[in-house]
């Protein structure tokens, strides 16, 4: 009867799983992704919580009616609270209302979100978590993070996110992301967990590296710059914006190959295209393609073969679009 939380594994992901935790005390908590929410969906079904909370999991349109299907093993005593801000379709916000608790905004982060709608129940140190979580998702421009950055110092949010941030960049997600979690609901700051500031700074060493590295290896097409390969793992995000500025472009990517199949974390620099638009209109027609996510930051994957394709793709995109 053990309630669940099933959360991302970035800031947004531990902070809106934190404060879900703090909501629902002794429940545990897994990380997930949206290509396997529906599997974890289907095990946590089985244990017929009272509740579940999601949070921060974007829906991925090859997967929807997995997910639905998954949502429909759960017995009608469990509460489920699915509590996300990444774009939904009209469709997929009605059929997921049938069966879940959505709270579900395009702007702020999960982490507001899910402060603000347990807001009643928490301590007073969720409010902070909601504002890192923000902070990570670069989604800090809301009124309620303006008017809460207001009632503390946002100098320090931004230093003790920051940590968080560049920590996450070197932890193993599933192991150690736990236990910084447990950490964050009891009200331990990041500057007081000596590991993870020496990972925060260690991490912060390592992107000054891979800005270097991205300033010598990304490559220019049309208006898009990447870079593949890198040797270093992780810091994609960074290193597509690192390609973008870099080649002077638009959009940004980092890729990386493993096996016959190819990992894409795209960013956009300077301009107003829709990512996850882009990615909805141009991976359709490349055979197992798949990926998605904001308009600002979105990933993509696909076989090896195509991702010369893709890059063309996307830069007619841009060419019709621009
Ligand atoms: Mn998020």
């Amino acid at each position: 009867m053990v309630n669940v939380v099933l959360t991302h594994g970035d800031l947004d992901g531990i902070t809106s799983g934190a404060i879900a935790l703090l909501a629902f005390p002794r429940a545990d908590l897994y990380f997930t992704k949206p290509s396997q929410i529906h599997q974890d969906l289907y095990r946590v079904a089985k244990d017929q919580s009272d509740v579940v909370h999601i949070s921060d999991i974007a829906i991925n349109s090859k997967r929807f009616d997995d997910i639905l299907r998954a949502l429909d093993k759960f017995s009608d005593s469990t509460r489920i609270h699915w509590t996300d801000h990444h774009p939904l379709t009209a469709r997929q916000k009605k059929k997921l209302s049938d069966r879940v608790d959505l709270f579900h905004e395009v702007g702020p982060c999960a982490a507001e979100l899910v402060f603000r709608k347990f807001a009643e129940e928490l301590p007073e140190h969720a409010l902070r978590l909601a504002l890192y979580g923000a902070i990570g998702d670069y989604c800090d421009d809301t009124p309620f993070c303006k008017k809460h950055f207001d009632d503390y110092d946002k100098r320090t949010l931004y230093l003790e996110a920051g940590i968080l941030v560049q920590a996450l960049q070197e932890i193993d997600y599933r192991r150690e992301s736990k236990d910084l979690v447990r950490q964050l609901t009891m009200g331990i700051e990041p500057s007081s967990m000596n590991d993870i500031v020496d990972l925060a700074l260690k991490a912060t060493r390592i992107e000054h590296e891979v800005f270097r590295y991205v300033q010598k290896n990304a490559r220019k097409m049309n208006l898009i710059g990447y870079v593949l390969d890198m040797p270093v793992n992780g810091y994609r995000g960074k290193s597509a914006k690192f390609a973008a500025y870099l080649t002077n472009s638009m959009i940004g990517i980092s890729a990386r190959s493993s096996g016959d199949d190819m990992d894409c974390s795209i960013r956009r620099r300077q301009c107003n295209i829709d990512l996850n638009k882009a990615m909805n209109a141009i991976l359709p027609s490349i055979d197992g393609g798949q990926g998605g996510g904001h308009p600002a930051a979105a990933g993509a994957s696909m076989s090896k073969n195509d991702f010369p394709r893709f890059l063309q793709s996307l830069a007619e995109y841009l060419d019709q679009g621009a």
